[in-house]
């Protein structure tokens, strides 16, 4: 199946017991046994409930993997990944990556013995000189968050694999629609499904997606032992969302890519970071890795002052300033103080995260008025 059948009909088949179309929501925490431990394969819903394992083979269909896995959250899922690690391990990590991630490696996993590098991945070949015998994994998000820097995975992964570590990859901002990590030899995705897969900004979930048998029963141990798991509405919820991936995506690249040039030609805008542009640091990689340049972008302004950032934020009108991204409406949001909050101000600046950085996350509006809005806010300044 090509991938835009495979968000529809990826993993699923209809409901054996009434053949309805979309999974049921089945709201149940428990399953009648005939006899102990005699049941229809299920047992707990913790364990597994059947609207849960609709969208656990969703996700493993659309990221090209076998095994899927749906948490209460992105970071519920991070926090499954890293418990595969042991105290005195060693993760080697992108220093350009979601606020919420960097703090739950460094105020949660430090605190259990686990080591965490951070550093600047746009170059793979990096990421060798931090490697010793406790390295087990290479943690990834390409593009970051929220620099839109790009990372080689492929080249990650041949790095990966010489040594016998785990590479992780972060698919949020690219979804399955742009790249498929796997294919290109990464072990395990992750995604916040908050984000592009749910796409409505109506749910916040989790995801990990892997392709060998041994990873997932570790995973799944894990999911199960440490219960951080998503409702049955929620993965309802989401697989409906999943569904229409592909068009949203589209819709998406194109409006990026017309409010990136749009910015990019404005007298008051400093830098725009997007991975289109052909002067972007890893342009070319970005093109082989991925099929278009997402909706995702941040920009600077001249001058770097933080009032007239707050000025363009409060004036936007169909931008709303929002934690989150991905769904289909347009969000504007200052990482400096929202989102990267929690990694400190020098450690964030020296990644881009100025105080007068916006990120923006293009929705599926009118291109004409998402740049109008744009346009109007940045004339008050
Ligand atoms: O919010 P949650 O579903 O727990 O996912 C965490 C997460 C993980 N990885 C990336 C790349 C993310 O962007 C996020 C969440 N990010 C935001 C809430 C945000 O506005 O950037």
């Amino acid at each position: 199946m090509e991938f835009n059948t495979k968000v529809i009909h990826g993993g699923q088949k209809h409901d054996p017991s009434t053949g309805a179309v979309m999974p049921p929501i089945y709201q149940t925490s428990t399953y009648a046994q005939s006899s102990p431990g005699q049941h229809k394969g299920y047992e707990y819903s913790r364990t597994a409930n059947p609207t849960r394992t609709a969208l656990e083979n969703s996700f493993a269909s659309i990221e090209n993997g076998k095994y899927g896995l749906a948490f209460s959250s992105g970071l519920s899922a991070i926090d499954a990944v890293i418990k595969l690690l042991a105290p005195g391990d060693e993760v080697i990590s992108t220093n350009d990556l979601y606020g919420g991630t960097y703090r739950l490696f460094t105020k949660v996993f430090e605190q259990y013995g686990i080591i965490f590098h951070f550093i600047g991945m746009e170059n793979a070949n990096n990421i060798e000189g931090y490697i010793n015998s406790n390295t087990k994994m290479i943690w990834a998000e390409t593009p970051t968050n929220p620099m839109l820097n790009i990372i080689d995975i492929k080249a990650s992964a041949e790095i990966a694999n010489k040594h016998n570590l785990l590479l992780v990859v972060d698919n949020t901002f690219a979804t399955p629609y742009l790249q498929l990590p796997l294919d290109l030899g990464a072990d395990i995705v992750m995604h916040s499904a908050t984000k592009y897969l749910g796409g409505h900004s109506d749910v916040v979930m989790g995801a990990l997606i892997v392709k060998d048998e041994n990873l997932a029963e570790k995973l799944y141990f894990i999911q199960n032992a440490s219960g951080a798991v998503c409702g049955p509405m929620d993965s309802f919820l989401v697989l409906r969302g999943i569904k229409t991936l592909h068009l949203r995506m589209q819709r998406h690249c194109e409006n990026g890519k017309a409010v990136a040039n749009y910015l990019n030609s404005h007298p008051k805008v400093q830098k725009v970071y997007w991975p289109g542009f052909e002067n972007h640091p890893n342009h070319q990689i970005a093109k082989d890795q991925m099929h278009d340049f997402g909706g995702m972008l941040s920009f600077t302004i001249k001058g770097n002052n933080y009032e007239q950032v707050i000025i363009i934020l409060e004036n936007l009108k169909i931008f709303t300033l929002a934690e989150s991204l991905g769904g289909v409406e347009s969000l504007s949001g200052h990482p400096a103080s929202m989102t990267h909050a929690s990694i400190p101000k020098d450690e964030r600046e020296k990644t881009g995260v100025v105080d007068s950085l916006i990120r923006l996350s293009v929705g599926v509006e009118s291109e004409k008025d998402l740049i109008n809005d744009l346009k109007n806010a940045l004339e008050l300044i």
